[in-house]
């Protein structure tokens, strides 16, 4: 019999007869000091669960570990409200914030879970066991999952996470002063504390398991990186064609030199940023491909991006536009694509149009990470230059905007058409699938909403009186921006200046030079579209099919 199981009934027998604290023998007692140790523990396993997860991952998925995994399931159950918020909210940082939101509760958890390993030694155990559980079912429920493997790491992790909580829950068993000659912590010099824990048996098991932890996490993240660095060596690697079909020149008035405006163009790096991706998928080029398959699709392929490349070419100026975007909001981009016509593509495999008798009306575009993307074929195949681009301002697709290939078609917001890293075509009808945000209450077909901006002078900014620039930006992609009016307070509806048209697909800025009187004013604008349909004062949110209203600044004039 060891010490502990003099000292220690198994907890079960604890549990069935009932056995409470006040019963305990004085050295049984759960100490602050023992308590404080046991959460300790339980953060050392957590800690150690999630290294060894991370480096079990590198060899099946780098989104398999369970902080990825659990994050990105918890995306997926999100109320569509509730992402729409977190987006509002958090911006860009929603990923971010989502791990840290993952990693705070597994801390929680692990304090919790070291809390009652110091009572109840296997069932703490027990508990981190079944959290790898939770962490597997997680990752195996991913879209992208390759399969059962898929919950390896987490399982792995867990498993080594909770025989740690149990050899260290096992310094805390205090010794009896019997048994304590027995341990071997005091043979070597009676590290006991008043309680009877083997308080540095525990410290040197627990700096020891962190360090390990930390080794195993970095070669996980090492071997992780090892992908990454072949992906970015082949994207090194492209070499852009030079376009077969150049975009027309951006007339040298497309851009307003009114201080506070964006460019015309938007640099790669300030492009914004919407997927469900919480790792970016970096996709080796070497061996990526697109296949086109499903209903009418009389000669399906399967195409690396040298075959790609090697089509007729074509480049385009075109403004991308996310739905999730209030009125007023920064998640709209203008970038000049490089790629090749889908529709050229479609052709070729033997894909018509509902219009001429084909019997798919939808194109489900889907992308290594499992995302699906729906758009109507009627519109990729209706002459506008819906791409499948490889090329975004000069270079290859950065991979955060979805290299090597992904759609983009003018005049339908991104989660409709702009699938990234996309892998595969399937031509199938609306009434046969819903994609993966049209399962989440979005709308199944998402033309942009003709809208308008104003980029300067800034919310509650304090011009002096005289003329102000006013400035921003207008679009209403595939159908072009004819007007955009600007309104002081409750005046009359006064014509801004618009810059020169690049594209009927792109945005279009516009300038106001306001004489501006002391006093707090509401700027308000409002853009007409090439149909004559101006925008709406009716304010709507984003869901289902993107936000409609005015966008409105008040300022104040000194
Ligand atoms: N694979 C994949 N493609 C995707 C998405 C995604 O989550 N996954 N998001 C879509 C959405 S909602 C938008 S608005 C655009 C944004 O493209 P960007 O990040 O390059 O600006 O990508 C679209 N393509
Ligand atoms: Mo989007």
């Amino acid at each position: 019999m060891s010490p502990w199981e003099k000292s220690n009934p198994p907890p079960s027998r604890a549990r069935t007869t009932g056995v409470s604290t006040e019963d305990r023998t004085p050295a049984r007692r759960v100490t602050p000091r023992r308590a404080a140790l046991g959460a300790c523990g339980g953060a050392v396993a957590a800690y150690t669960a999630l290294a060894v997860a991370e480096l079990a991952a590198a060899p099946v998925r780098p989104g398999a570990g369970p902080v990825v995994a659990v994050g990105g399931a918890a995306v997926d159950r999100t109320p569509a409200p509730v992402k729409d918020w977190a987006i509002r909210t958090f911006g860009t940082q929603d990923k971010l914030v989502l791990h840290l939101g993952v990693l705070a509760v597994v801390t929680l958890l692990a304090l919790g879970l070291g809390l009652l390993a110091v009572r109840r030694r296997r069932l703490g155990a027990a508990g981190v066991a079944l959290f790898g559980l939770v962490g597997g079912a997680a990752a195996v429920s991913r879209p992208d999952a390759t399969g059962v493997v898929d919950a390896l790491p987490s399982l792995a992790g867990a498993l080594v996470g909770a025989a740690v909580l149990f050899v260290l829950a096992g310094r805390l068993v205090p010794r009896t002063p019997g048994a304590a000659s027995a341990a071997p912590a005091d043979e070597a010099g009676g590290a006991h504390t008043g309680d009877g824990v083997d308080r540095r048996g525990f410290a040197l098991t627990a700096v020891a398991v962190t360090a390990a932890a930390t080794g195993a996490g970095a070669l996980g993240r090492l071997l992780g990186g090892a992908r990454a660095r072949d992906a970015a060596a082949s994207r090194a690697r492209v070499v852009l064609p030079a376009p077969g079909s150049p975009a027309p020149p951006v007339p040298r008035r497309a851009g307003l030199r009114v201080p506070g405006m964006q460019p015309f163009i938007t640099p790669n790096e300030a492009f914004y940023r919407v997927d469900t991706a919480l790792v970016v998928p970096r996709v080796d080029a070497d061996s990526w491909r697109l296949r086109v398959h499903g209903k009418g699709v009389t000669r399906p392929v399967a195409l690396g991006l040298a075959d790609l490349m090697a089509r007729d070419t074509v480049e385009r100026d075109i403004t991308l536009t996310c739905v999730s975007n209030e009125v007023g909001g920064p998640y709209v981009g203008n970038a000049r694509w490089l790629g090749v016509r889908l529709a050229d593509l479609l052709a070729d495999c033997g894909v018509r149009p509902p219009s001429r008798g084909g019997p798919a009306d939808q194109l489900v575009a889907r992308s290594v990470d499992g995302m699906t993307l729906g758009t109507p074929v009627e519109d990729v195949m209706d002459g506008r230059d819906a791409l499948l681009a490889f090329g975004m301002n000069g270079e290859p697709l950065p991979f955060e905007h979805g290299f090597p290939v992904r759609m983009v078609v003018p005049g339908l917001y991104g989660y409709v058409s702009a699938c990234k890293w996309i892998e595969d075509i399937e031509l199938t009808t609306f009434d046969a699938y819903d994609a993966y945000w049209v399962r989440r209450k979005w709308a199944r077909r998402a033309p942009v909403k003709t809208q308008s901006r104003i980029d300067t002078p800034r919310p509650f900014a304090r011009p002096g009186a005289g003329t102000v620039m006013v400035g921003g930006v207008a679009w209403a992609q595939h159908r072009g921006v004819d007007r955009v009016e600007v309104r002081v307070d409750d005046g009359p509806w006064e014509p801004a200046d618009l810059a020169a048209e690049d594209s009927r697909d792109t945005w279009r800025q516009w300038s106001y030079a306001w004489d501006a009187s002391p006093g707090t004013h509401t700027l308000t604008v409002r853009a007409t579209d090439r149909d004559g349909r101006t925008q709406t004062d009716r304010r709507t949110r984003t869901v289902p099919d993107g936000a409609s209203g005015r966008h409105s600044v008040v300022v104040t004039v000194g």
